[in-house]
């Protein structure tokens, strides 16, 4: 790791007790490294007196507390861009292991039941369906290019209608759900977002639809979800983040109507060297009193 050549490098998990380091040491840490669900730890806030910088490892920053970070004049960096066509990808791996049953047909050779049952139940087609995006950011952005090579039908919500964008507008996320056969979330978590999808989405989504979720749990109401799965009223559900990482609730995991992924959507060697890559440029450039590439704050 570069980091090692330049600066003396803590590693908060392999720490033995962390309110201890930050009792002698705290004072010392100038740079912070993170992610957007771990945030600053809060027990040691107080410690970090002489914080200068958290660097965000993602483009989600929801769990960094902005306002403290601004009082105490901490600057903030993320790394978007670098992975946003890898969750991009990722989504619509998603949608279509749902629509085609990708993973219940592996173990359908596996455990040996096409010899003995014979064919695999018809799965659903996804070229023609109508995808809805909610929050058409740089992610929202690639997937709707991607989707759009299938022959889907596109719609999108978000704050506003955006200009020179030919996908249809919903103004809510209840209304792109019921005209949607699969909604896909990519907005950013926080309390802005804070269950967006909620039970009267996931029913308007209905019996036959599809929610996949490569954003933040946050954004999608899990008892709600596992409710509207549980009653039929929902089809089904592609999830790559839940409400409480790493806890997956049992009935999501013995669903039949489920795919499950733990939060790798931007987990690719390429992605993750890039990522790491942008963290050390932007805490180099912090250092050398120089301006910072992907500032926050
Ligand atoms: C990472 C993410 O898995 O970018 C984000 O916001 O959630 C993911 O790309 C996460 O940041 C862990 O480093």
């Amino acid at each position: 790791m570069p980091l090692l050549e330049h600066f003396d490098v803590v590693q908060w998990q392999s720490l033995p007790s962390p309110d201890a380091f930050c009792a002698r040491h705290g004072s010392d840490v100038r740079v912070l490294i993170t992610n957007g669900m771990a945030g600053v730890p809060s027990l040691c806030r107080d410690a970090l007196a002489n914080l200068a910088l958290i660097a965000c490892n993602g483009v989600g920053y929801d769990a960094i507390d902005l306002g403290w970070a601004d009082a105490r004049g901490i600057r903030v960096i993320n790394t978007p861009d670098v992975l946003s066509a890898d969750v991009a990808d990722f989504a619509m791996a998603l949608v279509l292991a749902v629509f085609r049953q990708v993973p219940a047909a592996d173990r359908y050779v596996r455990e040996n039941k096409w010899g003995r049952q014979g064919a695999f139940p018809l799965a659903r087609r996804f070229w023609g369906s109508k995808v809805g995006i909610v929050g058409l950011g740089r992610i929202g952005h690639l997937i709707a290019n991607r989707a759009a090579a299938f022959s889907t039908q596109i719609g999108y919500t978000g704050r506003r209608q955006q200009d020179g964008v030919a996908y249809s507008y919903f103004p809510t996320v209840l209304a792109l759900a019921g005209w949607a056969d699969v909604l896909i979330v990519t907005t950013p978590g926080g309390a802005d977002t804070h269950h967006l999808v909620s039970r009267a989405e996931l029913e308007a989504l209905g019996p036959q639809g599809v929610l996949v979720n490569i954003a933040r749990g946050s954004v999608v109401n899990q008892s709600a979800l596992i409710d509207c799965l549980e009653s039929g009223q929902l089809g089904a559900a592609a999830l790559d983040v839940f409400e409480e990482e790493p806890h997956v609730p049992e009935s999501i995991i013995h669903s039949a109507s489920t795919i499950l992924s733990p939060h790798i959507a931007s987990a690719t060697v390429q992605t993750r060297q890039a990522m790491a890559a942008l963290v050390v440029d932007n805490i180099l450039q912090h250092i050398n009193g120089k301006c910072l590439i992907s500032p926050v704050n």
